[in-house]
């Protein structure tokens, strides 16, 4: 989508803000005042019975936990992370549960393809007999400034991509997510182009054992609106890289487009790895509020990470946490 790419060196900061809101809003991307990505992040208190409701009719998942990931703070109460979630297909507000009783997410076919020498189709049942589910307790930090510590299920994405055999070419990975206007109404009521939800990792960072595949969450399988049936976990990134409900991973021998950075080009790009000591163009990133309470916290370097990852990148070069 060329026509994003405004030239922003040659516009005051106004205007920019003023083309882009105008642009934004011709794509449906703006409701009456809602911006994506910079809702308030104020702690939220709503507990439903409703939401409860939905809640206790998952279906019950046994994973054994993997205690190499330890938290350094409480997890969050399951109702208020399933209250308050990012799902732009369903509704540019928090309230994604709401909207999402259409949402048919089984049977479930989730295709992987390019630069492999097994590709593979399978529904998302066969896949979880053929790999060994686990619990990880992972930090989950928005680029918003919000925060969870939540109980995943699920398995490393490296055990899928060792099955498929990826060819020495491959370099990339690219993820997609479903595209399905009658059932998510925010891709029938916008024009965006830029649907469906994609985004990508290096090889190297999908072979690092902190990339997970999440089936579940809290002992049970994944709510809707957390991305069910299947959705990637990325922790040491701001939460958008986590896409949600995946339906294909493509194999590449180059720099996946990413839906965020088609977007809005100037706030966001491929990596977007957590680094407090560099802010959002419009915000810091040096806090956060931890969902579900009143705390704050300092957010971490790669969210905590850094003993996992931080030697796939080069902390002096900026373009990391972009
Ligand atoms: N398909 C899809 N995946 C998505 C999103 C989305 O809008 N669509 N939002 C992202 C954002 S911005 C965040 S913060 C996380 C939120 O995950 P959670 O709602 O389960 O906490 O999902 C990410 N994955
Ligand atoms: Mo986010």
């Amino acid at each position: 989508m060329q026509s994003y790419k405004l030239p922003t060196s040659e516009l005051t900061a106004e205007e920019v803000f003023r083309t882009r809101r105008t642009l934004l809003k011709a794509l449906g991307f703006l409701g009456l005042n809602a911006w994506p990505l910079l809702n308030a992040c104020t702690n939220y208190a709503a507990q439903s019975r409703d939401l409860n409701g939905t809640l206790v009719n998952l279906k019950q998942l046994h994973a054994p936990r993997n205690g190499s990931y330890r938290l350094d703070r409480p997890l969050t109460d399951q109702a208020e992370a399933a209250a308050y979630t990012n799902f732009y297909e369903f509704t540019h507000s928090k309230e994604v549960w709401r909207r999402v009783d259409r949402f048919l997410t089984r049977p479930w076919e989730l295709k992987i393809t390019g630069l492999v020498k097994k590709p593979l189709t399978i529904s998302v049942d066969e896949l979880l007999k053929l790999i060994p589910q686990e619990e990880r307790h992972y930090r989950f930090r928005c680029v918003e400034t919000w925060s969870m510590a939540v109980p995943w299920i699920g398995f490393p994405l490296s055990a899928l991509i060792k099955r498929v055999e990826p060819l020495s070419s491959a370099t990339h990975i690219s993820f997609i997510s479903f595209l399905r206007r009658d059932q998510a109404p925010e891709q029938k009521r916008s024009s965006v182009e830029l649907w469906p939800y994609h985004e990508g990792l290096t090889l190297a960072e999908g072979m690092n054992d902190l990339s997970f595949m999440a089936t579940g969450l809290y002992g049970h399988e994944l709510a809707k609106q957390h991305g069910a049936p299947i959705r990637l976990v990325a922790p040491w990134k701001y939460g958008f890289k986590s896409i949600k409900s995946v339906v294909e991973i493509v194999f590449t021998d180059r720099q996946p487009a990413t839906f965020w950075n088609a977007m809005i080009p100037n706030e966001y790009g491929f990596w977007a790895n957590i680094n407090p000591a560099i802010p959002h163009p419009r915000w810091s990133q040096a806090e956060e509020s931890l969902l579900g309470s009143n705390e704050r916290r300092k957010t971490l370097l790669y969210n905590g990470y850094t003993d996992q990852v931080g030697g796939l990148y080069n902390l002096k070069d900026r373009q990391y946490f972009y």
